[in-house]
Formats: structure tokens, C-alpha cells, sequence
């Protein structure tokens, strides 16, 4: 039976992994945060919080030490380092804390692997982001990086650190360069959740109005539960390697805005620009979506949307839900939520 550390099993992916690997049959050694209130609300959604072979483990990445010892004890065969500070928008406000976590933090995991184990696998969660400023498009695993967010710095960092301990000293060290994905269990302050939470409340009569940013970012969304599969995949194969993971198509956020309204039967007519922007119910003529500037970012990345060719033709990888399902989904779970009067 093979051990997995799982570092952030409190967050969307840590969540999904755990319970594809507990069905493999690995043992997972899940790490979480100690905080005086800790939320393990994934987990119990997927009801895999009291499975027998899920071990939570109190860590934080930022401790080397504590990375030590984590490996040291867990003795796993692979290790998939999820753990980060993964708001792109808070990067800007406490960029030294997200380069400690999501740059640094890596490599105290690297580290840890060079001084106990090297045969141990290594996932690297890396990220669109790094491609940042558009230079080319789609995006692939020799598309130049240039991050625009001190949280897209952090895990370029971290991605060279990966790539570096694999020539420097052998380590099977992997990173997966992944596009965004979103599920109902993503957190509520990522652009698709807050949007689809906000629409149920719209529909309910919970909330008049949805408050967004820029929405002519375009993004490639996929589906969170498939690209965990694919990390699993990316640390089975023969070799070390870095990864693309996406879906090959990108839409606006103003598209995610339109099609979320329209799974709960509300067909929306935009007008305005940039910060005037707002949208209509057409049915009652009421503003439903209004731009607030408070939500722009100090620099922006524009446009994503990856090729994962190599992804399908090493690992057999490739994304199967289209946005209209994925966005469907979103918003039937955070109606559920909100209906039963609560939500996460
Ligand atoms: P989440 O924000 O949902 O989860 C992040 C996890 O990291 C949480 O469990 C969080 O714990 C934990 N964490 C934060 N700081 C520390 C720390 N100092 N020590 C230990 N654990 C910590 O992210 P996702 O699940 O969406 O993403 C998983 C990984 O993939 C992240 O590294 C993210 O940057 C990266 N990524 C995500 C993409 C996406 O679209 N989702 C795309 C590309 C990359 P707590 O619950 O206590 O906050
Ligand atoms: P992103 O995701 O920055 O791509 O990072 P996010 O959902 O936060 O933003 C996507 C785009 O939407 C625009 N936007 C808003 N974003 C948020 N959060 N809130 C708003 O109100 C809003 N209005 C418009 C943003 O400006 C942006 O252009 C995610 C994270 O999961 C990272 O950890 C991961 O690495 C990348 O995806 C790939």
C-alpha cells in the first residue's frame, strides 16, 4: 500500500486528492494549519473526514524543521505539495507572507526530501500564473514566464526549485503547470465560487446584487476533480517532467457572470464599460451585477488558455466537463447550501 503526503488538505484539491487516493488505496497523510478554528468542511462534504486510512497531521509549510520531521514520521512514497497562500488578490497586500508559504515553503519540502529520502516523488503545484503578461498563445510547457502578482513570483520560484533538485540531485521531482479549476468546492473568494454563491442568493432573495472586478479577464477553467487525477498521473509516470493542465478554451468573466445567471433561468443584458459596467435582469429590469474597482488587482493577467497536448499524450490526461457542466454544478450545490441556510 503506498503513503501520500498531502500538504493543504483543508483546501478544494487537497480534498479532491485525498479521496481519489484513498480509493487507490493509498494510506494519506493529509496536512492542515493549526488556526483556533479549524475548518475541515471539504473533507466531511466528500465524507471522507473519518475514513480509516486518512491521517490528519498538524503542519505548516513555512517550518522546515516541521518538514522534517513530516517526512521523517510519514515516511510517504510520494509527496503532492497543495499547501500554498493561493489568493492571487491577497498577494498583493502580504506578498512577503505568500513568498514565505508558496515559495519558500517548497522548498522546505525539497529539502526535506534531499536529507531523508530522494527516491521519494515530489508534485510541485505550479500555475498559470507564472505565464502571466500574455507572449503567446495557448500556453505550453516552453511558453516563456513573466508573473504578475507577488503570489505568481512565489510559485515560479518554487517551479525552478523543483526543476533544479531534479538535475541537481536526482530527485523525482514533478510540477504540474496548472490552468484554473473550480468546483463547489472551491473557496468563496476565487471569481467563479463567488459568483455562482451569489447568484443562489440572488435567486433565493438572499442578495440583491453581485459586486465583481475586472470581467474581461479570460481564464480556462476546468474542473477541479479531474486535474487532482491529473497530478496523480504526472507522479506515475516513467519520468520526471513538467506539465500543462487545461482545457484549451478561455471565456470572460463577464461569460461565467452570464451562463451562472442563466442555470437559475435569469437571462442578463449587459451595458456600461469598465467600471460603470453593469447587467440587467431582463425579466424585471433590476441591476443584478454591478463592477465595483475595489476588486481590480494592481497589475492583471489577461488572457489564460493552455494546450495540454503533452499532458494527453504521455499520461492519457484530458479534461472532460465543459464550462456550461461545470458552471451548472457550481450553482445547484451553492443553492443547495443556501437553501438549507448555510454556506461555506
Ligand atoms: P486552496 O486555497 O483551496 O488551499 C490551499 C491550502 O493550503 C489550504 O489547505 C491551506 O490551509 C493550506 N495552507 C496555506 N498556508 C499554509 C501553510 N503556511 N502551511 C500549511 N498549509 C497551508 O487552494 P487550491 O486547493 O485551489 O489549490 C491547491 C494548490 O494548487 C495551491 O498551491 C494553488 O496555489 C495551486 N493552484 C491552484 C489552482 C486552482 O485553480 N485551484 C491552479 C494552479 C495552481 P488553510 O485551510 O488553513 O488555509
Ligand atoms: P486567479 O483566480 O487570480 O486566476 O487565480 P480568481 O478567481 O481570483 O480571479 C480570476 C479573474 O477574475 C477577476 N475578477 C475577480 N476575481 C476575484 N477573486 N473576485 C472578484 O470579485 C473578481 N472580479 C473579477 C480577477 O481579476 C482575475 O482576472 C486562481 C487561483 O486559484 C490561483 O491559486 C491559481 O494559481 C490560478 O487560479 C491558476
Amino acid at each position: 500500500m503506498k503513503k501520500a503526503i498531502i500538504t493543504g488538505v483543508t483546501g478544494q484539491d487537497g480534498a479532491y486528492l485525498s479521496q481519489i487516493l484513498l480509493e487507490k488505496g493509498y494510506t494519506v497523510y493529509g496536512t492542515y494549519r493549526r488556526t483556533s478554528s479549524v475548518n475541515f468542511w471539504r473533507i466531511e462534504e466528500l465524507g471522507i473526514q473519518n475514513h480509516p486510512n486518512l491521517h490528519l497531521v498538524e503542519y505548516d509549510l513555512t517550518d522546515l524543521g516541521a518538514s522534517i520531521s513530516l517526512v521523517n514520521k510519514c515516511e510517504p512514497d510520494e509527496i503532492y505539495n497543495l499547501a500554498a497562500q493561493s489568493f492571487v488578490g491577497v498577494s498583493f497586500d502580504q506578498p512577503t507572507t505568500t513568498a514565505q508559504i508558496s515559495g519558500l515553503g517548497a522548498l522546505n519540502l525539497l529539502e526535506a526530501i534531499r536529507l531523508i529520502n530522494t527516491k521519494i516523488r515530489y508534485y510541485q503545484a505550479s500555475t498559470s500564473e507564472m505565464f502571466g503578461k500574455v507572449q503567446t498563445i495557448p500556453q505550453n510547457e516552453d511558453t516563456p514566464f513573466y508573473p504578475r502578482s507577488p503570489y505568481g513570483v512565489s510559485k515560479l520560484f518554487a517551479h525552478w526549485m523543483t526543476v533544479n533538485y531534479r538535475e541537481s540531485y536526482d530527485i523525482f521531482g514533478s510540477s504540474g503547470i496548472l490552468f484554473n479549476h473550480e468546483s463547489p468546492l472551491r473557496g468563496r473568494e476565487f471569481v467563479t465560487r463567488k459568483i455562482t454563491d451569489s447568484v443562489a442568493k440572488i435567486k433565493l432573495g438572499k442578495l440583491d446584487v453581485l459586486e465583481l472586478g475586472n470581467l474581461d479577464a479570460k481564464r480556462d477553467w476546468g474542473y477541479a476533480k479531474e486535474y487532482v487525477e491529473g497530478m496523480w498521473r504526472i507522479l506515475q509516470a516513467s519520468q520526471p517532467d513538467t506539465f500543462v493542465l487545461a482545457t484549451n478554451r478561455t471565456e470572460t468573466v463577464r461569460d461565467f457572470v452570464r451562463l451562472a445567471f442563466k442555470a437559475v433561468g435569469i437571462e442578463l443584458e449587459f451595458s456600461g464599460k469598465d467600471e460603470n459596467e453593469t447587467a440587467v435582469n431582463v425579466a424585471d429590469g433590476k441591476v443584478v451585477m454591478k463592477v465595483n474597482p475595489k476588486f481590480y488587482r494592481p497589475a492583471e493577467v489577461d488572457l489564460l488558455i493552455g494546450d495540454p497536448s503533452k499532458a494527453k499524450a504521455v499520461l492519457g490526461w484530458e479534461p472532460k466537463t465543459s464550462l456550461e457542466s461545470l458552471c451548472e454544478m457550481m450553482v445547484k450545490e451553492d443553492l443547495r447550501r443556501n437553501e438549507q441556510g448555510f454556506s461555506f
